[in-house]
């Protein structure tokens, strides 16, 4: 077990001298560039981390005391590393080049992977051409996106970010929750005659996901007077030939994936259909490229320069050391607004896991709790618990040199409180600090910050499909390395199976009768207030 090893236990014991970054940054000159990485362009400053060189390398040899140079290995190798469902775990095949071979299971991936980018690309450019035309003949203006968890909150995220690049023409909604109000929303003002609706569900069997695609269905076959319009108006991307076509979809239509990649790992697969629509195919290979730079880069580099590596094991000091519940990831970039959504479900899902590999129970903690919003607007919000809160939260600021739409003066603000948060975070502000601003004494201890606040900058000339892969991968790469300190696997989901399996029966129970007498008295008085009020 990695909490019973030597390199753990140093770890821990060195948990109570934790370096101070004022003597750290006033000591050594150099420690700003030694900390500072840069892969392919983007810049990752991990220097206002609590962290020395001394630290380091017990990371390091906790690192290996894990085996997460045999880890990654076979990862990339695609060995069947998610044991609960004996699948390999293959994300990094989705963006090796199409000269690269890799046989797993007897199959070339590489080859597979690339036919299903060729059908996508040929079909996105003929709906960006106008040569895809629905039912009667009008060519597409709005694409809509079904999909819930994985199969959403990626695609989502990246055609918000890559908004400076999309298809003028073309429109694209999102719709995940049940709630019908979603869908509702995606349809306001929508032409169906224009409309394209993507179904993406790795396992066509999801519930909010089917609801939703029936509906869409009803309101176009509606509109367009005839079933034969779902052919022109449905695409699904899948891995679940019969359930697409028993929904109705032809199969032709479809743009399969394979059980090697998770649902979470997914938007450089064929999940990402309606990024590439909005941004084109070129655009998507420049993404995916983004992504294949760091996957080399982590696949290659000593885990001292590893910027995902150095980057999860500093995760590890906070969280199991250190005793940080959370992390924050604040983009000062508004086009990455749902980017820590997008991180949320890929660690929490990932490593919020209590038993390891083997099925024992973990004696520590794992995955913290991800959250966080764009800057500035969090500045004035919740960044008061970040700067003088009881927990110290560490922190990733993302932020680009230069803006995707430029009006005049905003960028050198927007930068300068990233800046300057980062900096108010480590070094914090003294009491004699305050009180030579001629404070009075009774609010001195108010207006001091305490600093050595850690913080990592990442850092880039612009958010462009290349650096936002970049971007995406290193976060999976983080997680991975964690998943192996912890010795636990990231690519499985139980936790989210039994609210699955009670609400399919108490669905049944809201439309056609009393609470099974199974319920605790709390949730069958809720279902009974529940259904006196629909009856209403
Ligand atoms: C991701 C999870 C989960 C999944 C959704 C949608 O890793 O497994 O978020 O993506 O439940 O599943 P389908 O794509 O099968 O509809």
């Amino acid at each position: 077990m990695i909490d019973s090893t030597p390199e753990w236990q140093r770890l821990t014991a060195r948990a109570t001298s934790v370096p101070s970054l004022r003597e750290a940054f006033s000591d050594d000159h150099e420690r700003a560039g030694r900390f500072t990485w840069d892969v392919d362009g983007l810049i990752v400053d991990a220097s206002k981390n609590l962290i020395d060189d001394d630290l380091v390398e017990d990371l390091i040899a906790l690192a290996d005391a894990a085996g997460l140079d045999e880890a990654r290995a076979a990862m990339f190798r695609g060995d069947h590393i998610n044991v609960t469902e004996d699948r390999a775990v293959l994300h990094t095949a989705l963006r090796r080049r199409r000269s690269d071979r890799l046989v797993v299971d007897g199959q070339d991936v590489v080859a597979d992977v690339h036919d299903v980018l060729d059908h996508m690309a040929d079909f996105a450019e003929r709906v960006r051409s106008g040569a895809w035309v629905g039912h009667t003949g009008a060519r597409i203006r709005r694409v809509v996106n079904i999909g819930i968890g994985g199969s959403d909150l990626g695609p989502f995220m990246a055609y918000r970010a890559l908004m400076a690049f999309r298809h003028p023409e073309i429109d694209v909604h999102f719709v995940s929750n049940v709630d019908g109000t979603h869908l509702h929303q995606a349809l306001v003002g929508a032409d169906p005659a224009e409309t394209l609706f993507i179904v993406a569900s790795k396992t066509f069997t999801t519930l909010e996901t089917l609801a939703n695609a029936r509906s869409a269905r009803a309101w176009l076959v509606e509109a367009l007077g005839s079933d034969e319009a779902v052919a022109r108006h449905f695409v699904a991307l899948s891995t679940n030939a019969e359930g697409v076509a028993a929904f109705g979809i032809d199969t032709e239509n479809m743009f399969g994936f394979w059980d090697w990649v998770g649902g979470r790992y997914s938007m450089d697969s064929a999940i990402g259909l309606s990024l590439m629509i909005a941004v084109g195919p070129d655009r998507f290979a420049e993404m995916l490229d983004g992504f294949r730079s760091m996957d080399q880069h982590f696949e290659s580099a000593p885990i001292a320069e590893n910027v995902p590596a150095m980057l999860g094991l500093i995760g590890v000091w906070y969280r199991n050391m250190l005793g940080y519940p959370t992390h924050a990831v604040l983009p000062y970039s508004q086009l990455l607004d749902r980017f820590p959504a997008y991180l949320q479900q890929l660690d929490m899902e990932s490593n919020g896991k209590q038993v390891r590999l083997d099925g024992s129970t973990v004696g520590h903690d794992t995955g913290p709790i991800v959250w966080g919003e764009p800057g500035t607007n969090g500045q004035h919000a919740f960044y008061q618990l970040i700067h003088q809160g009881t927990t110290p939260v560490p922190v990733d600021f993302i932020a680009f040199a230069h803006p995707d739409f430029e009006t005049p003066d905003h960028h050198d603000a927007l930068i300068a409180n990233c800046f300057a948060q980062a900096e108010a975070l480590a070094f914090g502000k003294s009491a004699e600090a305050v009180r030579a601003e001629g404070v009075p004494e009774s609010l001195v201890s108010h207006k001091t910050f305490p600093g050595n606040r850690p913080s990592t900058m990442l850092f880039a000339e612009r958010l462009t499909p290349f650096v936002l892969g970049q971007l995406i991968a290193l976060y999976e790469h983080k997680v991975f390395v964690q998943g192996v300190i912890w010795g636990i696997n990231s690519f499985d989901q139980w936790g989210v199976e039994l609210g699955k399996v009670l609400a399919k029966a108490i669905i049944t129970e809201l439309e056609d009768g009393a609470a099974d007498a199974a319920h605790d008295a709390s949730t069958s008085a809720m279902i009974e207030r529940y259904r006196t009020m629909r009856s209403r």
